[in-house]
């Protein structure tokens, strides 16, 4: 059993009572420190900085040194899953991701490998141990992956899209081929977020960033199917606790119920999304994470507690409520900003925890 100092987190995610509401962001280490900038010129590249156990450390630990976070989440990214499955990845200096290899035909689907965790993603789970140990206990560590959809869009696309005119052809022309591909990331997402957890993580997210491009039916079929196969595969207790799983579809707000059907313990709501709504819709069944646009941490701190205050109380009393903002912290707000939100949320929230 790990004891940890503050289990918040994962008490709300399993609608455990809790003595406020727990907080952390969406990519909350990233290009808004200077201290991350400085670690990232340090290490050279992104991939770089992913691929060095102790810098990827240091810049998980170092929202947490200014802010009263209640989870740390693995400093790394989606597309190294990709990437260990032979498609050469890279970041140009200001720019979106980019593959070398791109997948277009049967034989590129057929000839795609499953990695083995602990050796072409060893470097990931490297860092799951040392964050863990350099954490000492004091709030749980989240690991992560995408979707199999939203992976599938950048290796069909070759990096950032926003039509998704490759990935949405094959979708229409050939289905079979793209369930052939899906049906492989699901399997090689599977394997990579039980290492994960056996490396250390407490929790799990997955980031199904681009579902909501899917229409109706084939949000089901393409995007929820394959995150459903991952719940059904995932490790759910490790060291005598749960290991709740969250999934995050952007632009999912249509499909709660069908998203809370999957077996997860929580949904992740961007900022599109009631709360109270949701809340009367999936609360029974799930946990929820969410939701604050996060250009909200752009306006003055007044607007900023106003804005806490709201969304708490749409969530109203009792737990199961995770704060977090609906998508990833903009690299440009106001350097005290993240400060007076996560104070915010703890202050204004103990009333609804008594
Ligand atoms: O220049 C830099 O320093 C790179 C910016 C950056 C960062 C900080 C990238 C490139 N990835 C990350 C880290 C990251 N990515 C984390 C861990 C950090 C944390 O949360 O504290 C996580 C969870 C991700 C997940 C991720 N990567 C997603 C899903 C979540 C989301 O934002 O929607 C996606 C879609 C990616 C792909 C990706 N990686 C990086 C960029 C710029 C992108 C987005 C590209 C695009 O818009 O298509």
């Amino acid at each position: 059993m790990t004891t940890l100092k503050n289990d918040r987190y994962l008490r709300a995610l399993l609608r455990e009572p809790v003595d406020m509401t727990p907080v952390w962001m969406m990519r909350q280490a990233g290009r808004y420190l200077p201290e991350y900038k400085a670690t990232r010129a340090q290490a050279g590249d992104f991939m770089s900085l992913c691929r060095n156990a102790d810098l990827a450390c240091e810049v998980t630990l170092q929202p947490l040194r200014r802010y009263d976070l209640d989870a740390a989440i693995l400093f790394s990214d989606i597309l190294t899953v990709p990437d260990a499955m032979g498609l050469g990845l890279s970041f140009g200096a200001g720019e979106g991701p980019k593959f070398a290899r791109t997948i277009d035909s049967k034989s590129a689907v057929e000839n795609l490998p499953i990695p083995d965790p602990e050796q072409e993603l060893q470097y990931v789970m490297n860092a799951v141990r040392t964050i863990r140990r350099e954490l000492k206990g004091d709030v749980p560590l989240i690991g992560f992956s995408g979707s199999p959809w939203t992976l599938a869009t950048y290796m069909v696309e070759g990096g950032s899209s926003k039509a998704f005119t490759k990935i949405k052809k094959m979708l229409y022309s050939e289905p079979h081929l793209l369930h052939l591909l899906l049906d492989k990331l699901a399997d090689a997402v599977v394997l990579y977020l039980n290492a994960q957890i056996k490396a250390g993580a407490q929790a799990v997210m997955i980031f199904d960033t681009w579902g909501g491009v899917l229409g109706h039916r084939e949000y089901l079929e393409f995007s929820l199917r394959y995150m459903q196969k991952i719940v059904e595969g995932l490790i759910r207790e490790n060291n005598g606790r749960k290991v709740p799983v969250t999934l995050f579809t952007k632009g999912g707000g249509l499909w709660l119920e069908a998203i809370a059907a999957t077996g997860c313990d929580a949904v992740g709501l961007d900022w599109t999304v009631n709360l109270a709504e949701a809340k009367a819709r999936i609360g029974h069944k799930v946990a929820l994470q969410g939701n604050m646009d996060p250009s909200v941490l752009y306006a003055p701190p007044q607007r900023i507690e106003a804005e806490v205050q709201q969304i708490l109380a749409d969530f109203g009393a009792g737990s199961g409520h995770v704060f977090n903002l609906g998508h990833g912290i903009h690299q440009d707000v106001p350097e005290i900003s993240p400060k007076v939100f996560v104070d915010a949320i703890h202050h204004y929230s103990q009333p609804y925890h008594k």
